[in-house]
């Protein structure tokens, strides 16, 4: 038995509940975190110190905390080539993509802008912060264009984990109001993901709970 602790707009929990639906697995979610609480209890910190979500149980035996570490867990456990292949340089090829996407691209968005522009209320927007934030956030796209442009996932021609932590940033990217560039192999991309069920229904989902909420 699966269990996903986290809120559904927690852009972390979002990969996670993104990743089970693509991989077709059943699983209950708590909402924890945000408005929701229920971060600082003893229960839960004895799942995760860091008092953060996502945190997945499985068989109510086994937490695993940290989105990146619970992606590779169900990759291991529940899936195969192309999504998580078992040969280390064929995973080795998808991973090398999945930690730049994680480290370089998520984490240069959600911080650095989503709160800036969403969370944090308009007489409070830091326009040149903003700008320099999504200026460095679109250089590191630079190479997922390069990369999509022959190829029709990040790291080959079918969803692999490494779409996780770039995918389940592109909608919120996409679609709150800032000045883009254009990225026109990105932009098919994003079409793309935006066919699939598992992402429409894990991370097409409303932030307006979060706005203006720091
Ligand atoms: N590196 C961690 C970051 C976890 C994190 O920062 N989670 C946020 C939500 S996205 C959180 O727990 N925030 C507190 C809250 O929601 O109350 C991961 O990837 O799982």
């Amino acid at each position: 038995m699966l269990t996903l602790y986290g809120r559904a707009t927690s852009s972390n929990v979002q990969a996670v509940i993104w990743a089970m639906n693509e991989l077709g697995l059943t699983f209950d979610r708590r909402d924890v975190g945000g408005s929701f609480g229920g971060l600082d209890t003893p229960q839960f910190r004895a799942m995760n110190p860091h008092g953060r979500i996502p945190v997945l149980m499985h068989n109510d035996g086994l937490a695993i905390f940290e989105s990146m570490a619970i992606l590779r867990y169900l990759g291991a456990v529940f899936a195969n080539a192309p999504f998580w292949p078992a040969d280390p340089v064929a995973r080795a090829q998808v991973d090398q993509w999945a930690e730049w996407a994680k480290m370089d691209v998520a984490n240069n968005f959600t911080g650095p802008i989503f709160w800036r522009v969403v969370r944090t209320p308009p007489e409070r927007h830091d326009h040149g912060a903003i700008r320099a934030a999504v200026d460095k956030f679109e250089r590191e796209l630079v190479s997922a264009e390069r990369q999509l442009s022959s190829r029709d996932f990040l790291a080959g021609d079918e969803l692999s984990l490494a779409d996780i932590p770039l995918g389940h940033v592109l909608y919120r990217y996409f679609d709150i109001d800032i000045e883009r560039r254009d990225f026109p192999a990105l932009k098919a991309y994003y079409q793309r993901l935006t066919q699939r069920p598992a992402y429409r229904e894990s991370v097409m989902i409303s932030y307006e709970s979060l706005r203006n909420t720091i």
